[in-house]
């Protein structure tokens, strides 16, 4: 038995936004490229009902390229229409987008109407950017969410497309753990809802494991340490962050890692692959 339960603000956030899309006949469904399933609110998929969904990984170039063709791959196949990985920022990329929108809704064809699209996803995946990228001009404010939204207005597009100025907000799902500290180490949910250590922590035991050369060269180790705190520990000595006695300022330590991650400084890095969902195989 699945429980669905929220708070009432959320309840209303879900009616409000089930009411927008049933207006809208394409929605751009944004993903953050790194983790395409973290950044994605299963409920969209009941939200929108038969309207077609893009999904759209964003910030690849923060991504690993090769599991961006993994993910592309894996929800093209998934959505029935194909995924597009982009940079919010680039104008090439964006471009693309209301081609595609139109492909999806052939039904409004011929009929003089525009075909209307509404990008949604959760917090920080890039949503305003990526409209103003689209529409060419700063409409759609970028960074912090107003607390309220504003009526939707469409802005007409060439070729018959227009696109809502305001996003649909989507809220990450943080039920599942682990999936809670791949959206905190990438920098999607604020940091007050956690410890900064111990998304760092996450963090370095995932790069030791995923991308332990680009970890060992970005903090010349010779070796890297086991355990979350011991890599932090390095780091900080390689780097010079001592406190007085000797010790390791340990939160600067972790404050760099976070940083450097989350700008790709460390290299293009992906928290998630197909792969990692795989179904576990039936044992005969
Ligand atoms: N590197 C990179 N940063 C991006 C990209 N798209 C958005 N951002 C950054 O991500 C942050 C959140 O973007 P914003 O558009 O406000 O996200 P929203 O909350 O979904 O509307 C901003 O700092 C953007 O500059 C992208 O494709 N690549
Ligand atoms: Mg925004």
């Amino acid at each position: 038995m699945t429980i669905n339960w929220f708070p009432g603000h959320m309840n209303k956030a879900r009616r409000e936004l089930a009411e927008t899309l049933a207006r809208i006949d394409v929605v751009i469904e944004v993903l953050d490229a790194r983790l395409p399933r973290s950044s994605r609110n299963p409920m969209l998929a009941e939200l929108r009902g038969e309207t077609p969904a893009i999904p759209l990984l964003n910030k690849s170039d923060l991504a690993d390229p090769r599991v961006t063709e993994e993910w592309l791959a894996a929800l093209s196949e998934e959505a029935g229409a194909p995924a597009l990985s982009i940079s919010a920022t680039d104008a090439g990329d964006a471009r693309r987008i209301p081609g595609l929108c139109k492909t999806l809704a052939p039904h409004r064809r011929g009929t003089g109407k525009s075909v209307r699209c509404m990008v949604v996803g959760i917090p920080n995946v890039g949503k305003s950017t990526l409209i103003n990228t689209i529409v060419g001009r700063r409409i759609a404010k970028v960074g912090d969410q107003p607390a309220v939204t504003r009526r939707q207005q469409q802005f007409h597009l060439d070729g018959g497309v227009s696109l809502s100025d305001t996003p649909g907000v989507l809220w990450p799902k943080l039920a599942d753990q682990e999936g809670a500290y791949r959206l905190a180490a990438s920098g999607a949910i604020r940091e007050t809802a956690f410890e900064v250590r111990d998304v760092a922590f996450f963090a370095a035991r995932f790069l030791a494991e995923r991308y332990p050369e680009p970890l060992a060269a970005r903090y010349k180790l010779e070796t890297i340490p086991e355990s979350g705190p011991a890599i932090l520990e390095a780091l900080g000595r390689k780097r010079g962050f001592l406190q007085r006695g000797g010790v390791v300022d340990e939160e600067r330590a972790a404050d760099i890692l976070l940083r450097e991650l989350r700008g790709a400084k460390i290299g293009r890095v992906s928290f998630e692959r197909p792969g990692d969902f795989a179904e576990p195989e039936e044992l005969d």
